[in-house]
């Protein structure tokens, strides 16, 4: 699915080719498949999930702690985060194959954090020389492609299902996507020269939007998430990737330890302030704009070709799936900073920001939510 979709939505081969070269083998080995009773998919009817895994593999997860899940039947704690079944199984055999390469971008979020945002900005950025965005306004790849297939996850496209993709064709800088925590990515990216860009999002408008956004989606075989249940799973770390303090604490502190290699920025600061921000993140990612570009308009330009408003618009965002269940038209609900004050209760409010304060407060990882 990874290779011929990608290969499918993106014009000149600027990502090139995915060939799945084999599965993962603890995954995938022949005679090993399970029991299917004991598959966390069955009787779903979720897609996602319907995946014969091999015994290992479901030994494994039944030895895992689990809670209920938000889209699927349950959440695994798996490497100290929650996640599903298909995600830990992308997520092995991500961490057993794949090698960085010196300038390698990975894009970093927890998910409803504005991912879809920062693909657009940093594959805008990053391609700027091929694909003018001030004046090849009709054949940008933007206007015809989803974020997510110009820039792939590690989990839900390239290493989806325990594939190993060939990424041997791509064209440098290699720009991917992952939800997992530093903890678990580390390791995969220590070749010199790697860099990771975090996009943090204040945890109010990103439980927010999860909620909105699972309940769109989720199969109807999983009853949904009522605001109530999912603020108490939310606040007890319970939501796929967290919980969020720790993601977010993770890349924090990394960034604060080695800023040349992880970037941080948060999706309030760019709604107010796009310009200086897009420039930090070119200056970043060694293609730092020039004086020439500036006069040009190039900043603004990348910026409104990747507003919220401009992306909803396109067909592509409305009518197709880039990532497997989900469709495209629910990746741009709002995009507001504090649409929380509209579901939130004053006594919901209080506890979230005791729990930010309490988890994050001392590090000085503090956000704009009013
Ligand atoms: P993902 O992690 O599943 O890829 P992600 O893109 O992080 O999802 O989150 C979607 C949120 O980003 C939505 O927020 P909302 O529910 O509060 O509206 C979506 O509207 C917002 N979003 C998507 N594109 C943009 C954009 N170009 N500018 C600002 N916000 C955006």
């Amino acid at each position: 699915m990874a290779s011929s979709s990608i290969i499918k939505t993106i014009p000149l081969m600027a990502i090139p080719n995915f060939n799945v070269c084999h599965k993962l083998e603890l995954l995938k080995e022949e005679g090993k498949s399970g029991d299917p009773k004991h598959q966390e998919g069955e009787g779903e009817g979720e897609g996602e999930e319907e995946e014969v895994q091999s015994y290992e593999f479901q030994e494994m997860l039944e030895s895992l702690p689990k809670e209920r899940g938000w889209r699927t039947r349950y959440l695994y704690l798996f490497q100290g985060f929650w996640c599903q079944s298909k995600e830990i199984q992308a997520i092995m055999s991500f961490q057993k194959h794949f090698k960085s390469l010196q300038n390698d971008v990975v894009l970093a979020t927890i998910p409803k954090s504005g991912t879809t945002w920062l693909k657009a900005l940093t594959f805008t950025v990053l391609n700027r020389h091929r694909f003018d965005p001030v004046s090849s306004t009709t054949d940008h790849p933007l206007l015809t492609s989803n974020p997510h297939d110009l820039v792939p996850f590690f989990e839900y496209k390239l290493y989806e299902n325990g594939d190993v993709p060939d990424l041997s064709g791509l064209a440098s800088p290699r720009t991917f996507a992952t939800h997992v925590p530093f903890g678990s990515l580390k390791d995969s990216i220590e070749e010199p020269g790697v860099k990771v860009v975090y996009f943090c999002r204040n945890p109010f408008d990103t439980f927010i939007s999860s909620w909105h956004y699972i309940n769109n989606i989720k199969s109807e075989a999983v009853s949904p998430v009522s605001l109530e249940e999912g603020f108490d799973l939310y606040c007890r770390g319970v939501i796929g990737f967290g919980p969020f303090w720790e993601h977010m604490l993770g890349y924090w502190k990394e960034s604060l330890r080695t800023p040349e290699k992880v970037l941080f920025l948060r999706y309030e600061d760019l709604k107010q302030d796009m310009e200086s921000n897009l420039k930090k993140l070119a200056s970043f990612l060694d293609v730092p704009f020039t004086e020439e570009e500036d006069q040009k308009g190039v900043v603004h330009s990348i910026s409104d070709l990747c507003s919220f408003e401009n992306l909803k618009k396109l067909e592509v965002n409305k009518s197709s799936k880039s990532i497997k269940n989900f469709e495209n038209r629910h990746l741009f609900r709002k995009g507001e900073v504090s649409d929380w004050v509209n579901y939130l209760s004053p006594p919901q409010a209080e506890r979230l920001s005791a729990l930010v304060d309490d988890k994050l407060g001392g590090y000085g990882l503090t956000f704009r939510y009013n």
